[in-house]
């Protein structure tokens, strides 16, 4: 197992679309679990490929307090149940030190493969469903601050650019 590097915001790399998981072979079960393991460390509830720049369409996942309920979604397919939407502060790992809140719809319902290459679905709402929401963002070159005003934007790009400025 291994910690990956997390690429951050305006990293370009995190713009790239993901291709969908053709096999669920050996090579993406040694992803996932270098993912999780990334996660955990961090430490993070939701991690998607894209961010450790693997443009596959894999997502990692654990919102339980003890940190043992890993949730892994391979080629997910997500359908919005348009009843309600929902304000959540939210906070990436490629955007680190910055937390905004986002309204997306509450409940969805997800259909993907688990790493053993299974085909499983799952209704959610709640952290759940903003967690998963904002993963498969990722897959599709979005992040959650797209949300917000371009000013907002702006000002976090800025702030993350002198930081990685100072760590070169
Ligand atoms: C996505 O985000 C998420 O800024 C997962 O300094 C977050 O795990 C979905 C993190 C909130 C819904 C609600 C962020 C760690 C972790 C930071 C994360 C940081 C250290 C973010
Ligand atoms: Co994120």
């Amino acid at each position: 197992m291994a910690i990956l590097d997390i690429l951050e915001f305006p990293d370009p790399r995190l713009r790239n679309k993901a291709d969908p998981v053709t096999q669920v072979d050996e090579r993406i079960q040694t992803l996932v679990a270098d993912m999780l393991e990334t996660m955990y460390n961090a430490p993070g509830i939701g991690l998607a490929a894209t961010q450790v720049n693997t443009h596959k369409q894999v997502v990692v996942i654990d919102i339980s307090e003890d940190k043992d309920q890993p949730l892994v979604l391979i080629n997910p397919q997500i359908d919005i149940l348009p009843d309600e939407e929902k304000e959540y502060e939210e906070g990436c790992l490629s955007v680190p030190g910055f937390y905004e809140t986002v309204t997306r719809p509450t409940h969805i319902h997800v259909n993907a493969l688990n790493k053993q290459g299974e085909r499983f679905e799952l209704e959610a709402e709640g952290l759940l469903a903003v967690c998963i929401q904002h993963e498969i963002d990722h897959l599709n070159g979005r992040l959650f601050i797209d949300y917000l005003s371009p000013i907002k934007r702006q000002r976090i790009r800025k702030k993350l650019e002198k930081q990685h400025k100072q760590q070169a």
